[in-house]
């Protein structure tokens, strides 16, 4: 049998959180066809130029590319990105790492990251463009929204709901059945032992609601 050709992928967003997706996506066999960034200025990236900023889009599927990854930390830029993206006529890729651990039962979106040592266990599902960070774990169950963003080193216990937006902390942590609202952010090292509301941040041992923010 002929060698499938390689999967040709573009990549927007050349920060550090870019450097760790390129890496992840190489390692399920993607090629990185194009960097694209808002800052245009010409620079390697991991061996990878920066080709140009999202103007580039429509040229490079007009070349026949069809398959793109957002690969920006900030939950809303890339959501909105990813529109843009999509609206351009890209497919959204995920990048999941050889190392991580991948329940057969869980569900995952489009356009999501799973970083190495990260755990999904049964019937997690990850909604479309979500981040698992590097060493998470996600207990049975488990639902991430849309956009999240899971910060390394988090522990989430079975069946906690994260929202769409929302951010969970370097090392943070949520006990079994909690939810996590819409755009919610949960500091470094806290842990959620009770309903975190949209929009809140909320920080401590345990996690009390320090202010509430925009859901
Ligand atoms: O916590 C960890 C392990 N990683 C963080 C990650 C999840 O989020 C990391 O420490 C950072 O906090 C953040 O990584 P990111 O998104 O790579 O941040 P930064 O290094 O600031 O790079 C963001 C890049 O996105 C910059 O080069 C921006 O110019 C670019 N960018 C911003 N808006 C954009 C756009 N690029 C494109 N193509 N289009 C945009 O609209």
């Amino acid at each position: 049998m002929p060698a499938s050709p390689p999967k040709e992928v573009v990549v927007l967003g050349a920060g550090g959180h870019a450097k760790v997706v390129i890496e992840l996506l190489q390692a399920a066999g993607y090629e990185i066809a194009a960097l694209l960034d808002a800052d245009p200025t010409p620079r390697q990236v991991l061996g990878h130029g920066v080709q140009g900023d999202d103007r580039a889009l429509d040229e490079l599927r007009r070349d026949g590319l069809s398959l793109a990854f957002v690969a920006i930390g900030d939950n809303r830029r890339r959501v909105a990105l990813a529109e843009a993206v999509r609206a351009a006529g890209f497919s959204l890729v995920n990048a999941v790492s050889p190392s991580a651990t991948v329940s057969p039962s869980a569900h995952l979106g489009e356009g999501v990251a799973i970083m190495a040592g990260a755990v999904v266990n049964a019937e997690v599902t990850l909604g479309d463009l979500c981040i698992v960070n590097t060493g998470a774990t996600l207990d049975h169950e488990v639902s991430v929204g849309m956009g999240a963003h899971i910060a390394p080193g988090v522990a989430i216990s079975g069946n906690v709901k994260v929202g769409d937006l929302a951010m969970m902390g370097v090392g943070s942590c949520a006990i079994q059945g909690v939810s996590i609202g819409r755009g919610a952010m949960i500091g470094a090292g806290a842990a959620v032992v009770r309903d975190i509301p949209d929009g809140a941040l909320a920080v401590g041992v345990p996690a009390r609601v320090r202010r509430q923010a925009d859901a």
